[in-house]
């Protein structure tokens, strides 16, 4: 049986007295992680508070993203031992957002997947095709290209713990959500695809999420899906009142 794992993604949203006032209501009220992993995925200069305020809770941290080295001279940079010492739990790689507009790389999110590992975080490794890839008949291309490059020359124990993510990016904050069957073939073959590669005790354990305009008002068909373990959530994430919704309906 694989855990569900509800994951917000802030994004790039908030100040930091929001970010705390939001821990401080939905701490008591996220549910037990025997039942479900839960996280924020939230920015970088927000985390220590938010790690600090949801202490003694089974609300869980993330970033969204961090550079494949220890330390350095990389401006701007923030490091995966820096987000480790903050006890942060997750970290969300690949979003399709840093593929589009920061141009990352299969191989630049693959070396960070393995550093994420290397300073015990678990890492979100996101997939997804565009519109123009789908209707173009590229999907299963395009998701195995990704798949085999995020998760290259990993050991079957780290693939059994990270997470993917599968958002196609046309339905991402846009609205549209993919219909829940469309879901699951996705997220169906991205798991074949892991088999493929890890065979099928790595593929049965592997969790994979579902993201793209979830909501509380459609996250109960997503999560009634054979191969849809959890979602990421970007706009439905922001408000406590919503995220402790998504979290109920699991
Ligand atoms: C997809 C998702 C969160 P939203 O990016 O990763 O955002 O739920 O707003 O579509």
């Amino acid at each position: 049986m694989r855990k569900p794992i509800i994951a917000g993604n802030w994004k790039m949203n908030k100040t930091l007295s929001e970010a705390v006032a939001f821990v401080e209501e939905v701490k008591n009220n996220v549910p037990s992680t025997d039942k479900v992993d839960a996280a924020i995925g939230a920015p970088a200069v927000f985390l220590a508070p938010m790690v600090e305020a949801a202490k003694g809770s089974d609300l869980k941290l993330g970033a969204q993203n961090m550079y494949d080295k220890d330390s350095g001279a990389y401006t701007g940079e923030t490091s995966p031992a820096m987000i480790a010492d903050l006890g942060v739990t997750y970290v969300i790689l690949g979003h399709s957002e840093r593929r589009e507009y920061f141009g990352e790389s299969d191989a630049f999110i693959n070396s960070k997947t393995k550093k994420a590992f290397e300073h015990g975080l678990t890492p979100i490794v996101c997939v997804g095709e565009t519109l123009e890839e789908r209707e173009g008949g590229k999907f299963e291309e395009v998701i195995k290209t990704q798949v085999e490059g995020g998760l290259a020359d990993l050991s079957a124990d780290q693939v059994k713990q990270l997470v993917i993510a599968y958002e196609p990016v046309w339905a991402i904050g846009t609205g549209k959500s993919a219909d829940e069957a469309d879901a699951q073939s996705s997220c169906k073959y991205v798991r074949d695809v892991v088999k493929g590669l890890y065979g099928e005790d790595v593929a049965a354990a592997v969790r994979i999420q579902y993201g793209g305009s979830v909501k509380p008002e459609n996250i109960k068909e997503y999560m009634a899906q054979e191969d849809i373990d959890g979602a990421l959530v970007g706009g439905a994430s922001l408000e406590a009142a919503s995220f402790l919704k998504l979290l109920e309906a699991i």
